[in-house]
Order: C-alpha cells, then sequence, then structure tokens
C-alpha cells in the first residue's frame, strides 16, 4: 500500500519565479500514487512533525527538504480515473491522479511548488486560502503569465497559518475545473497536540458530466453534471471511512462543483471546527447533523466516534447519491403500461417496463448498461441493495481497532435486539 510507482518528470523549459538557479539544478522527482485506494500516509520522513491526514481514494505527496525549503513537485497532465470499478473517465489532474495529491506542510515552513506542465494548452495553480505575496497567488494573467505547455514555474512563500486549503487552477478554469484538476492542502499546527484528531479525513467534492458509454467529461456543463464524486469517485468506489471506537474524528471537505451539497452524517452531532478562512474558537462551533457546504469553500467537523455502527455518510441532494442515467427518467409512477408492454415484446424482445411501482426495483437489477458506465442506484449491503450512487459512503466505527488501521473491517454485526424488525402480528 505504501509502494508507489516513482516516475521521473522530463524537465521542460525552466522559468524561474524568484529562485535562485542553483536550487533548480534538479527538479524533485514527482511521486505517482499506487492506485485509486485511499493511502494510509506513512509519518513524515523529514521536516517538522505532524498528525498526517487520510485522503479519501487518495495520497499525500511527498516532499524533500533542501535548505530549509520543503520542496513538492506537481505535474498537471492528462490522467486516467477510475471512477468506481467498470467505469474511467479521462480526466486532467496532477501526478496521475485526479484530485492531484495531498500537500502536508506546518505552519511557519517554507514551500517551494514545482509545477511542470505537460497538459496541451497553459495552466497555473492557485493555492486557495493561503496567505501569501500577491505574485504567488496563481492567478494567470493577473498575479504571473501562464505556464505555458512544456515549462515549469516555481512558487514559494511561508506558510503563515495552519488550517484546511486547497489547490486549483486560475486558468480557462471553466475547461481545467471541469476536468478534474484539483488538490487538497493542509496546513498543520506548528505544535502537533494543537487541534489534535485521531483520525483525520480529507476530500475534494466534485461532478463531471460524462455520457454514457463515453469517457471524457463534457467542459461546457454549468449545472446539470450526471456524476456527483468525492475525490473524483462515486458510490461504490467511495472508500468506507474507517474509525476505532473513541477516536476523536476529523472530515474536511472542500467544494469545487457548481453548487452547494449539504452533507449529511448519521449517527453522530458534530461541531464545525474550521473553514479555508480558519480555526473555529471553541465558543464559536456550532452543533450540526448536516453541514452545508458552499461552491468554493472548505469547512471541518468534528466528532467522537463513541457509537459503533455503518453510519452512512452522504449528501442530502438525493440526485446527488445517483450515477448517470438516472436524471432524465420520465415519472411512470401511477401508470399501467402492462398491455403496451405485452405488445411491446412481440416487437422488442428485450422491452422492459421500468418505474410503474417506484424505482426501488432498479437497485436489485441486472441491467444491460452501455460500456463505460455505472448503474444509477447500486451497492449492496447486509440487508440488500442500498440503492445509492455518488456521494455516498460508509462511516464504519468499531472497537479495538490498531491506531493506524484503515482497512474496511465489514459489514457491522448488530448486537441481538438492535434491528428494526418486521411486525407479525
Ligand atoms: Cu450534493
Amino acid at each position: 500500500m505504501f509502494t508507489r510507482r516513482s516516475l521521473l518528470a522530463a524537465t521542460g523549459g525552466i522559468a524561474a519565479a524568484s529562485v535562485a538557479r542553483s536550487a533548480l539544478a534538479a527538479l524533485p522527482e514527482p511521486a505517482y500514487p499506487a492506485g485509486p485506494q485511499t493511502e494510509p500516509p506513512p509519518l513524515p520522513p523529514s521536516g517538522r512533525p505532524f498528525h498526517p491526514v487520510v485522503t479519501l481514494n487518495g495520497w499525500s505527496a511527498p516532499w524533500r527538504m533542501n535548505q530549509g525549503w520543503k520542496e513538492f513537485h506537481l505535474v498537471a497532465e492528462p490522467v486516467v480515473r477510475e471512477m468506481a470499478p467498470g467505469m474511467k473517465a479521462n480526466l486532467w489532474g496532477y501526478n496521475g491522479q485526479s484530485p492531484g495529491p495531498t500537500i502536508e506542510a506546518v505552519e511557519g515552513d517554507r514551500v517551494r511548488l514545482f509545477v511542470t506542465n505537460r497538459l496541451p494548452e497553459h495552466t497555473t495553480v492557485h493555492w486557495h486560502g493561503q496567505i501569501l505575496p500577491s505574485g504567488m497567488d496563481g492567478v494567470g494573467g493577473l498575479s504571473q503569465p501562464q505556464i505555458k505547455p512544456g515549462e515549469t514555474y516555481v512558487y514559494e512563500f511561508e506558510l503563515k497559518k495552519s488550517g484546511t486549503f486547497m489547490y486549483h487552477p486560475h486558468a480557462d478554469e471553466m475547461v481545467q475545473m471541469a476536468m478534474g484538476m484539483m488538490g487538497f492542502f493542509v496546513v498543520h499546527p506548528r505544535d502537533p497536540n494543537q487541534h489534535r484528531v485521531d483520525r483525520d479525513f480529507v476530500f475534494l467534492i466534485n461532478a463531471y458530466d460524462i455520457e454514457p458509454g463515453a469517457a471524457t467529461p463534457k467542459i461546457a456543463t454549468m449545472t446539470e453534471f450526471n456524476l456527483w464524486s468525492w475525490n473524483s469517485r462515486v458510490f461504490p468506489g467511495i472508500d468506507p471511512l474507517v474509525v476505532r471506537q473513541g477516536d476523536r474524528v476529523r472530515i474536511r471537505m472542500g467544494n469545487l462543483t457548481m453548487t452547494n451539497h449539504p452533507i449529511h452524517l448519521h449517527g453522530y452531532d458534530f461541531a464545525v471546527t474550521c473553514t479555508d478562512g480558519g480555526w473555529v474558537p471553541p465558543s464559536a462551533r456550532w452543533p450540526e447533523v448536516t453541514i452545508d457546504m458552499p461552491v468554493g469553500a472548505m469547512r471541518a467537523f468534528e466528532f467522537d466516534a463513541v457509537n459503533p455502527g455503518d453510519w452512512a455518510f452522504h449528501c442530502h441532494k438525493s440526485h446527488h447519491t445517483m450515477n448517470a442515467m438516472g436524471h432524465d427518467v420520465p415519472t411512470m409512477i401511477g401508470v399501467d403500461h402492462g398491455h403496451v408492454a405485452r405488445r411491446m415484446v412481440t416487437l422488442v424482445p428485450d422491452y422492459m417496463v421500468m418505474g410503474e411501482r417506484g424505482m426501488a426495483d432498479m437497485g436489485d437489477m441486472e441491467m444491460p448498461l452501455p460500456d463505460n458506465t455505472l448503474p444509477m442506484m447500486t451497492g449492496r449491503g447486509p440487508f440488500g441493495p442500498i440503492e445509492m450512487g455518488g456521494m455516498f459512503s460508509v462511516l464504519k466505527v468499531r472497537e479495538g481497532l490498531a491506531r493506524g488501521d484503515y482497512r474496511d473491517p465489514g459489514w457491522y454485526r448488530n448486537p441481538p435486539g438492535t434491528v428494526a424488525y418486521k411486525w407479525k402480528g
């Protein structure tokens, strides 16, 4: 799980922003992820200590220390992302994946971020939420020239505050964000015991419009997306959030879609503790069970995982927990088209009637699908079909897990007498 294919960057033309030429003699190697699974992060190999985050279906970028600078290398390039088993998308991302790797550093670190452009068009990187010099803010045309294909640019700044941030292009944004270019950026407190939690999960909320059977997103779509994803994965491709009972848990999210998402956690109430503007003072934290994620914003919430079980965790917009194909279905509830179906079958042997009693049948149906798409309602749990897709996962709270164990423990075994049951009169 910790092995990563490391590929050497072909160094393109190098344009230095404000860095000594000697520092650019050799670029840091950009590491690549092993796959679309969640990679539990190793402890920081160098630099100041911190408690690393877990990127859902993702990973954290390695770095090297160079004369007091913490150096990262992002390569912007086309990638293939498996959104769930059975469907792959042609996206743009960083270091072989969309989203790119999570950048983790510590308040006070001086970071040097090399960005190599291997896209067919120019790009930049904006460091959303960071307090930095205007010329490092990454807005193409405004704060710097765009990075042309083949060029490498350098961003250098000191991390002024800890918190929850992200990065994304500020060049041809509509296209580059619709294609999946984004990544998480966590700045840990200088004191590792400040804001300390036991498990700290991060993901970006994103969305794509990919026709069933196609693989490349439609980049001009404004609101009618058909794949609602977390870290460019959809249920049942989103890993569960595995937690040891009693742990203090933090979940951090950023929203880079074109609409808000009310993210709902079952089984718990939680406190909103951080935004991309900073930490919420304890006296100002507010309780929720659903947190609305505004567009272009980040939120973190925390809870003590005292209640064991399998707890649904999802967007509360019901179209966002469905995959492609579910959005243009006509309403057939109450329509008796039995005799139409009998006639149709004589003409079209595979003709199928759907939806006259609702659509729950579809969650348990083997339907022929075009290549490279996903059923709109899918997933199986211990009691049957879960009938979900898109932005849905499960928080799995279990007794007695080891500290660093994030492996899926399977389904929860409910104690006797604690499951809803059928009334037999
Ligand atoms: Cu949503």
